[in-house]
């Protein structure tokens, strides 16, 4: 019997049925109002009182939360919170974010070692934003980012070897070699950039924008930059560009909510930067960008706004990364308990797996044999990385301007 019947019927309040429960009142509220991932030990005590009936099978396709409406005049709401997803799609997500998780840790490590230098920014903690973007577009729209860019080019379908042999700066890498962890394109896969210049994705991001726009082929492209670059003057001439042509572009501020070493609120005079496309006519939302259904949930709406020809959209997906800035930060910024927080209550990959388990999509083992033959992806991606060789000296000369 659902809960809502249950206490009904019972003319039980939820304060009562919570005892008895051993929950929270507080986690049944937001349970029932879909805020919280049900997690499989909250539904089994909820299925023993209730009369076993209760699964989270109706529950998989909630966003996590109830996002902050549209900062422009309301167009049409979040797509309910029905994002219908198949079951297949749905392990799709868990694994493309387990494939950038690991293959995150594995770069952590070969940097450890000494085998990749210069410049690693990791994106640890932050799948969800990506991996949801990328499950609402095609495979002819365009994606560009900053230099935190290993997730994205992943999402991409570009081979974990090549992105793994270019932060060891081998032949074998995506750009030979020499341009490492910042520099990777693929025009193949339509990934443009691994950009070390903060902003630098937002209005080369737009041109890329007009190119679909004027070439007629209805594709868009995804900007994505971070809090800090949020407060440059470019992304503004960028937005105004963008609003005034109409053009196919989402914008998504990836808020970790530090760049560098500042938070957000040191360095913003505003911090709902959902609103930062507001002077433009741009709309805005912001989502929990810890969440892949809700991620995915806005990006729907976003790349359907921008396809009916509206002109640009600007996400604000509020995430964290759990690493410092590159791998040469001992972060001491903020404090253990801030990371902890966020790495127990809000992981991206606990909590899609936690709905998986308790919806009956895939069981524990099953997910364990993904996460092994990811495990093996990324071997292979590793030996390949350390097993190519050096680029020849006479390449010195080759794709520089000197
Ligand atoms: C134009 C420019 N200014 C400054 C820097 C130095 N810098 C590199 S990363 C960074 C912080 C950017 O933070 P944010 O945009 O929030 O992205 P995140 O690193 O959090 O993903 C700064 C200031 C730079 N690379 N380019
Ligand atoms: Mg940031």
């Amino acid at each position: 019997m659902k809960l809502e019947a249950y206490l009904a019927e019972t003319r039980q309040s939820i304060e009562s049925f919570a005892q008895e429960a051993g929950i929270s009142a507080q986690a049944i509220y937001k349970y029932l109002r879909g805020e919280r991932i049900p997690r499989k030990e909250f539904l089994t005590r909820l299925a023993k009182i209730t009369g076993g009936e209760v699964t989270a099978n109706d529950f998989l396709d909630l966003p996590g939360k109830e996002e902050k409406p549209m900062s422009k005049a309301q167009i049409h709401p979040l797509p309910a919170a029905k994002a219908a997803l198949s079951r297949q799609a749905m392990l799709s997500l868990y694994r493309d974010m387990l494939l950038i998780r690991r293959f995150e840790e594995k770069a952590g490590q070969l940097y450890g070692m000494g085998l990749i230098g210069g410049f690693c920014h990791l994106y640890i903690g932050q799948e969800a934003v990506v991996v949801g973007m990328q499950s609402c577009i095609s495979a002819k729209d365009s994606v560009i980012t900053s230099y935190r860019d290993h997730g994205h080019m992943i999402a991409c379908g570009m081979d974990p070897k090549g992105i793994m042999a270019e932060l060891t700066g081998r032949e074998g890498g995506f750009s030979h070699g020499k341009g490492g962890s910042m520099h990777m394109f693929s025009t193949e896969k339509h990934f443009y950039g691994g950009h070390g210049i903060v902003g630098a994705s937002v209005p080369i991001g737009t041109g890329i924008g007009f190119a679909h726009k004027y070439r007629e082929d209805g594709a868009l492209c995804l900007a994505y930059f971070g809090d800090g670059a949020s407060n440059q003057g470019q992304v503004y001439e960028s937005f105004n560009m963008a609003s005034l042509w109409k053009l196919p572009v989402i914008y998504i501020i990836e808020n970790n909510q530090y760049a560098m070493g500042t938070s957000l609120a040191r360095a913003s005079a505003t911090t709902e930067l959902y609103k930062r496309g507001e002077g433009f006519g741009i709309p805005g939302r912001q989502v929990d960008g810890m969440d892949v259904m809700a991620v995915r949930a806005a990006g729907m709406e976003a790349v359907k706004y921008v396809k009916g020809g509206n002109g640009p959209f600007l996400l604000e997906m509020k995430t964290y990364r759990y690493r410092g800035h590159s791998m040469s930060d001992p972060a001491k910024y903020r404090s253990k308990e801030e990371v902890e927080e966020y790495k127990s209550h809000h992981d991206p990959i606990e909590g899609l797996k936690g709905r998986l388990v308790a919806g009956g999509v895939a069981t524990e083992d099953a997910l364990k044999k993904i996460d092994q033959e990811i495990k093996a992806v990324i071997a292979e991606a590793a030996e390949f990385a350390q097993q190519s060789p050096e680029p020849a000296e006479s390449e010195l000369w080759t794709d520089v301007t000197v």
